[in-house]
């Protein structure tokens, strides 16, 4: 039985900010003033978003959508400042009253399988919460290729039916995630080298890059607010410092989206989807193979 209509994903919000208030002083980001009073065009769906900053964190942003009887909406994220390396905290939850998409994740900063030592400092000692997560919540299938470098082997990627239980685990998952997470934010030390900083900053903005360009929430995004009010909310809300933390292109970070009159190819992926199974070991190790298989 799908529970579609009484459900709200506000919980997993308060919990957060509630959690992030024990931890440091939450400051309004100015990217708040301006999407606070988003109005849709359904009158049936009420958008809500919240955005702060931390010390460490340059962006945590918040995103719900309900709409009555129908799509209830998360887009959770955390970026923290380019002096930290820290992972970026995502959870994206599309749930529809036949099914949820989900994506849970301490997404890395840097591609896992190129980047051992960054797999090795944040991800080796998080692998046992995959296996407490993988019978509730399993791998989802075949999935965008291209998406895979911005997942890490702690992924939760998963498609469900939205039943109370369903719903719960994901609760669960979201809290047990946060939490690690605001204990790395915690750790983590601030990075004096400037050219770290640098790497850390073009590495997030790619990030942002690919985002603001290929979100699968856009096209809902669009028919709630419009296109320009879509687009403004992805690059200065969702993914802000899109435009303001380098100078690089969508087509600069993948060229393999480039068309021949110069603009960028409006399909989500170019190889294509793959990876029906999960495709990392117990290890944290990358066992997928090519993309294309
Ligand atoms: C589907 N959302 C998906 C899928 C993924 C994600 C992987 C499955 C389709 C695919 O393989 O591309 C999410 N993809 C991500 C995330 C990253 C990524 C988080 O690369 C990060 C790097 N989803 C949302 C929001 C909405 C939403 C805010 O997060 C709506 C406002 C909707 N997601 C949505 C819908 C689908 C989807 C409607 C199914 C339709 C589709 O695939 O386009």
């Amino acid at each position: 039985m799908s529970v579609g209509a009484g459900f709200s994903y506000k919980k997993f919000v308060h919990f957060a900010l509630e959690q992030t208030r024990h931890r440091s002083t939450l400051v309004p980001h100015p990217s708040q003033e301006k999407f606070k009073f988003i109005k849709p065009n359904e009158d049936n769906t009420v958008l809500s978003a919240l955005s702060f900053s931390t010390s460490k964190v340059r962006l945590l942003r918040s995103l719900t959508i309900e709409q009555k009887n129908s799509a209830q909406v998360l887009d959770f994220a955390a970026f923290s400042e380019p002096e930290y390396d820290l992972p970026i905290f995502c959870a994206n939850a599309f749930s529809s009253p036949a099914r949820s998409i989900v994506v849970l994740d301490l997404n890395p900063l840097y591609d896992t399988t190129e980047h051992k030592d960054y797999r090795e400092k944040y991800y080796r000692n998080l692998m046992p919460l995959i296996h407490k997560y993988s019978e509730l919540l399993p791998w989802g299938g075949k999935i965008t290729s291209e998406s895979l470098r911005f997942f890490s082997p702690i992924v939760i990627w998963t498609i469900f039916e939205p039943t109370e239980a369903n719903l719960q685990a994901l609760y669960s998952a979201f809290m047990d995630y946060y939490k690690v997470w605001l204990e790395l934010m915690d750790g983590a030390v601030r990075e004096t080298n400037e050219e770290k900083i640098d790497r850390n900053r073009e590495a997030q903005h790619k990030y942002l890059t690919w985002r603001a360009e290929k979100d699968p929430g856009y096209s809902l995004l669009k028919k709630l607010i419009g296109e320009s009010g879509a687009k403004d909310l992805v690059r200065e809300f969702l993914f802000e410092g899109v435009s303001s933390l380098g100078t690089k292109s969508f087509l600069d970070y993948f060229p393999e989206y480039a068309q021949e009159d110069g603009t960028v190819n409006r399909k989500r992926s170019m190889a294509g989807k793959s990876f029906g199974t999960r495709p990392w070991d117990v290890h944290g190790r990358f066992v997928g193979g090519d993309a294309s298989c």
